[in-house]
């Protein structure tokens, strides 16, 4: 059960040892501090705020936001803005990449493996060190 009394769901896992120390969805959700981050996979700074929650170790919720900005009204109504990335961190929103980035850093510690963490982004995507750089 999860805090909420809601039952969990049974997730299956194929082809891989079940993991250990993850928290469950439902619970993840219940929890009033979770960051949300309202996002694209086509935005670029989107991309760089999800690699820093990668190195950071951050579980989060992805908000997928509709194409069209005049299509965010749940957005705005939610942050008070329509631009991505924000992130939503308890009662603070954040807007833009470099912003969220700057509120992960002041709040959160880096965890000693956050540089190889980076490392294997550069090694498994070459094009990611044409975008950002060294
Ligand atoms: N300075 C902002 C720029 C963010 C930005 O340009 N976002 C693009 C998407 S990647 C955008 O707002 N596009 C219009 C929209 O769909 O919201 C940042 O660093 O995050």
């Amino acid at each position: 059960m999860s805090p909420s009394g809601a039952p969990l769901r049974r997730i299956a896992h194929v082809g891989r040892a079940s993991p250990t120390s993850v928290i469950p969805f439902r619970v993840l959700c219940d929890h009033a501090s979770v960051l949300e981050l309202w996002q694209a996979e086509w935005c670029p700074h989107s991309h760089r705020v999800r690699l820093r929650l990668t190195e950071l170790g951050i579980d989060w919720i992805a908000r997928t936001v509709p194409l069209d900005r005049d299509d965010r009204d749940g957005m705005e109504a939610a942050t008070g803005d329509r631009a991505i990335p924000t992130l939503v961190d308890g009662e603070t929103v954040i807007h833009g990449a470099d912003a969220i980035i700057g509120h992960l850093d002041t709040h959160r510690a880096e965890p000693v493996d956050a540089a190889r963490h980076r490392a294997q982004m550069r090694a498994e995507w070459p094009h990611w060190v044409e975008l950002e750089g060294e």
